[in-house]
């Protein structure tokens, strides 16, 4: 399988529907349909989106009825990134190698912004087909769950509370399976939903999310400390800087791989009941491993 041109195909898919999700840039009130446009097109990998087509695909769907809900958490991720740079959280200047949004737009109108894509997202996530299994309420329960202050957002505040404090293991594997792992783990989920997977075949892409999902942000925490702001097209260092708890502050640099590595393992095991069908999600596994940014 090529997995480049796999990716490529379907992040371009992505990259149009979107487009025609989001009101043009001269809707009024311009300011804001442009800086929600300047901060989805600023050039993400679409991780989440494709992730969501992928599991479509190995339930047997066609990864076109899995497009509203790929564009659903595609925007609730950039809502996130918006406010999590934002003077009073992270501070970030920079993102997907570009300024951030209050660096653009001014902090009032990257707030707007970030509240806008959150909405439009259910907006979207509200187009998609049901099917025999799961209906919208249950796909916009996924959604919100994922990203409220039981997921995200509880990832959120767990991670500006421990900032500057020792934490357990424990502590920061909480962290990063609500502020990362949950909203990749429904990416996943609602592409098997909009696939109208089996319970059995939902709980094995569940697990398969989870993994990769911790994974995913123990690679993030590693890069952090390993690439430069060039590479990661955000600046590097900041969670040093910040004393932020992460695998690698807390269990060491070789420690942090290893778990990375056992994370991805775990993944790809959840993977075994489909069978060759998994392929996709498994070279996504081996590729977010592999990833420099
Ligand atoms: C409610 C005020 C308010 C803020 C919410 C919940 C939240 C802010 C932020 C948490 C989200 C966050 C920044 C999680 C970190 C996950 C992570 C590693 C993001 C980077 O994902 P990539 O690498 O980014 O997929 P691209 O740019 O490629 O899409």
């Amino acid at each position: 399988m090529d997995f480049a041109r796999y990716w490529s195909t379907r992040q371009e898919r992505v990259e149009q529907a979107l487009n025609t999700v989001l009101p043009s840039a001269e809707t009024r009130p311009r300011t804001i349909h442009d800086a929600m446009r300047y901060s989805i097109f600023a050039g993400g990998k679409r991780l989440r989106p494709i992730l969501c087509l992928a599991a479509a695909e190995v339930i047997g769907g066609e990864y076109e009825n899995a497009l509203p809900l790929a564009c659903a958490v595609e925007i609730v991720h950039t809502y996130s990134l918006i406010h999590d740079d934002l003077p009073c959280m992270d501070n970030d200047d920079f993102r997907r190698g570009k300024p951030t949004s209050h660096k653009v737009y001014g902090e009032g109108m990257a707030v707007l912004a970030g509240d806008a894509l959150l909405t439009i997202a259910f907006e979207a996530a509200a187009g998609a087909r049901a099917t025999e299994r799961y209906n919208h309420a249950a796909m916009i329960l996924e959604l919100a769950r994922a990203s409220g202050s039981q997921g995200m957002v509880a990832g959120q505040v767990a991670d500006i509370e421990g900032e500057g404090k020792k934490i357990s293991v424990e502590d920061l594997q909480y962290i990063h399976l609500n502020k990362t792992a949950a909203l990749i783990t429904a990416s996943i989920r609602l592409g098997g939903m909009a696939a109208n997977a089996e319970p059995a075949q939902l709980d094995a892409l569940t697990t398969f999310g989870r993994s990769l999902g911790l994974a995913f942000q123990v690679i993030d925490d590693i890069l952090d400390i390993t690439q430069t702001t060039e590479q990661l097209g955000k600046s590097a260092g900041k969670d040093v800087a910040a004393q932020k708890a992460t695998y690698p502050a807390l269990l060491g640099l070789d420690r942090a791989r290893e778990i990375a590595d056992e994370l991805t393992t775990a993944s790809r095991s959840a993977l075994q009941p489909f069978g060759e069908k998994g392929k996709p999600l498994e070279m996504i596994a081996d590729y977010l491993l592999d990833r420099k940014n």
